[in-house]
């Protein structure tokens, strides 16, 4: 039988669930979710649940509902096959993208993962721009980033491939593996274990479902080829679940994604490109756009090729981007915030008369 910390558990969430535990509540990790439905692993088994009326009715959005990862607070009723989850664990770190058909709707796709894998296919998938960007997302998300370049036996020049992402990915292990032929698989490791979490996240048809069935150790996950004609891939996987790996620890395989679909953030972008950061800080003006201003040590970098010119043109982009959806998020909340309030006020006043 394995125990709440097979799945995960440790110090911090027993302390967050101590209340909880006073009450008679039973603690839950969510490793399946669709809707309002979601599978838990718990001391006692895997359990259907669902969220409390109560949880969604003060949820200000899609973060404050159950994602796949989250510990969540159960009770469960006598003779209900579902357990009703009545409160989220405080998140020790969550990924974000923006949700299908909106500019500012977050989504949690998912939580308390410690390690990220971010898989690149070294075929025509291959882009460092990409992989900057998939790093921003990591460093804000609070897992470590670990940068693995998938199909490996694809290419001659494999090597001079990775010397190019450790450029743009700095401080991040670089692993050069092909998940199909099961060549420097064991490289993934040392980061796989009792109670910790890894979460694969890139690009339909990178690899993820083959790296997961590596880690397994069996064909759990569906693969599928990729179309050629179709270089946005087909998405074999469609859903997002948590493994429990036989020798010990957690993999979530999700499925691809879109570029656009990953958010940016301040504190995703420093991190991602602290060494633009650190040479920026160097300039003459604190307020130095590097557009031309004197003593800009920017250009100064760009002119003797030490910063890539590609490279800082992504940081432009992205900074830009960033700004944008902050704008956009706080207008957003703003209005969420309004909805809120008038929401409890009908409430409130429907108690009234009905007393
Ligand atoms: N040559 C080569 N092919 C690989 C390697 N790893 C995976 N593939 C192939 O790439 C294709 C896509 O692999 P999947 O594991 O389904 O990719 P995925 O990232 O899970 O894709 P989605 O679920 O759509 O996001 C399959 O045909 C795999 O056999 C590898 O190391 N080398
Ligand atoms: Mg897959
Ligand atoms: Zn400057």
């Amino acid at each position: 039988m394995l125990t709440l910390a097979d799945y995960g558990w440790s110090d911090f969430f027993a302390a967050a669930f101590a209340p909880y535990a006073a009450e008679g509540f039973e603690a839950g990790r969510v490793f399946l979710q669709h809707n309002r439905a979601l599978m838990l692993y718990t001391a006692s088994g895997e359990t259907p649940a669902e969220t409390t009326g109560r949880l969604r009715f003060h949820a200000r959005g899609a973060e404050d509902l159950p994602a796949v990862g989250d510990w969540v607070v159960i009770r469960r009723a006598d003779g209900e096959e579902k357990a009703k989850v009545h409160e989220i664990l405080p998140r020790r770190s969550k990924f974000s993208r923006r949700a299908a058909g909106s500019e500012t709707a977050e989504q949690i796709v998912a939580a308390n993962v410690d390690t990220v894998f971010l898989v690149t296919g070294l075929d025509n998938d291959f882009n460092p721009r990409r992989v900057e960007r998939y790093l921003i997302m990591a460093w804000e998300s609070g897992a470590e980033p670990v940068v693995v370049l998938n199909k490996a036996d694809l290419m001659e020049e494999a090597e001079g491939r990775r010397a190019e992402i450790e450029r743009v990915a700095p401080g991040v292990p670089v692993l050069l593996l092909s998940a199909k032929r099961g060549e420097g698989v064991e490289q993934l490791h040392p980061y796989v274990g009792r109670g910790r979490t890894v979460a694969l996240m890139g690009s339909s048809g990178v690899g993820k479902s083959t790296i997961t069935n590596r880690l397994l150790g069996s064909e759990v996950q569906r693969t599928q080829e990729v179309r050629l004609a179709d270089a946005r891939g087909k998405h074999t996987t469609t859903h997002r679940e948590l493994f429990v790996l036989p020798g010990g620890g957690l993999v979530l395989d999700t499925p691809g994604m879109r570029e656009l679909q990953l958010l940016v953030s301040e504190r995703g972008l420093r991190e991602a490109f602290e060494d633009i950061e650190e040479i920026a800080a160097r300039c003459r003006f604190g307020d130095c756009r590097h557009e031309g201003e004197p003593g800009c040590a920017v250009r100064e970098a760009l002119e003797e090729g030490s910063l890539d010119a590609a490279r800082y043109e992504n940081y432009r982009k992205m900074q830009a981007e960033m700004r944008h959806a902050a704008t956009l998020v706080d207008q957003r909340k703003a209005q969420e915030e309004k909805a809120r309030v008038k929401r409890i006020h009908r409430a409130f006043n429907r108690t009234q008369k009905r007393r």
